[in-house]
């Protein structure tokens, strides 16, 4: 299958995520990649506007799903995501000016996948964006359990910048809009500086759970640990990954790296714990990648991996 879809993007130019069929209408189906090219609620370091055409790029000929974790266990392999009935949904169409316009737009064409039926994958994009997803889902299944893997909280009081939202901000704005279940919260990867505590404070005062790198390495906290990721599954959940949560050493190309970041093996290992969950979380994104700060592709391969663990 790989070698196929390379071949095709050899001969089209075009390459649809991992190679999937590629589908612009809504229909029922497992699963839909989106891209989402709108950077509008970066900070500092803009860029993330071309992060899908960088993901699918890179996922071209890579492989269609992911070599078991050990091969001593024996598992046979997943298959492709195709084969499971994902597709390659385009991109959604934001335009770079707006980010209202945008979260209007990620919202819309996200619901109308979930209406058919269909899980979804946003490729980032700023983090901003999945307010517009969370906004989608929690329409139809109600408040959400979340993952969210990140260096930094996202939940920061709009007021700092004049503006409610931006990449900084769309946790609290879900948050504030009931689109989650704050129980069924948890954040990994937590280590950016502070300018103050209030953000952390208010994500306390709602029963968020979080999670610094070195937290999440005392073996103390353990079993801790397993609860907190046990729980977030246990309704209607999302998966969010800024890129950032990752060590910078490995993903660089994000527009707010931070040092001290999680492993693959450890991102790997969180994201493995939906599949303990009694549903399949209902959409996910990995946002945040900002190509033009990228080398040798580096990034976009961690990023695409990622993708193939979460479809597996
Ligand atoms: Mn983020």
């Amino acid at each position: 299958m790989s070698a196929d879809t390379l071949l095709q993007g050899l001969r089209t130019g075009l390459t649809p995520f991992l190679g999937l069929p590629l589908c612009l209408d809504p229909r029922p189906a497992m699963g839909v990649v989106l891209g989402a090219p709108c950077d509008a609620g970066v900070i500092n370091r803009p860029g993330a506007r071309l992060g899908p055409w960088a993901m699918r790029a890179a996922s071209m000929g890579v492989g269609s799903h992911p070599m078991p974790e050990r091969l001593r266990d024996g598992r046979p392999g997943r298959g492709h995501p195709a084969a499971k009935g994902w597709f390659d949904g385009g991109n959604i169409p934001t335009l770079p000016f707006s980010l209202g316009e945008a979260l209007q737009t990620v919202q819309a064409t996200v619901g109308a996948w979930a209406l058919a039926g269909c899980r979804t994958l946003m490729l980032g994009g700023d983090h901003s964006l999945t307010l517009g997803a969370l906004r989608a889902l929690a329409r139809k299944h109600g408040p959400l359990g979340l993952l969210h893997l990140d260096a930094h909280p996202d939940a920061a009081d709009g007021a700092a910048w004049g503006t409610d939202i931006h990449h900084g901000t769309w946790l609290r704005q879900a948050l504030e809009e009931g689109l989650l279940d704050p129980e069924r919260v948890m954040q990994a990867g937590l280590r950016a500086p502070r300018f103050d505590d209030e953000e952390l404070a208010f994500l306390q005062s709602v029963g968020v759970r979080m999670w610094t790198p070195a937290d999440l390495r005392d073996p103390r906290l353990a079993l801790r640990l397993k609860e907190d990721l046990a729980a977030i599954g246990e309704g209607p959940a999302y998966l969010s990954l800024d890129l950032d949560a990752l060590d910078p050493s490995l993903v660089p190309a994000v527009a707010e790296p931070v040092p001290g970041g999680l492993s693959l093996a450890e991102t790997l290992r969180l994201i493995h714990a939906a599949r303990l969950w009694p549903e399949p979380w209902v959409g996910a994104d990995l946002m945040e990648l900002a190509p033009t700060l990228d080398g040798a592709e580096a990034s976009a391969r961690v990023a695409v991996h990622l993708a193939l663990h979460l479809l597996a």
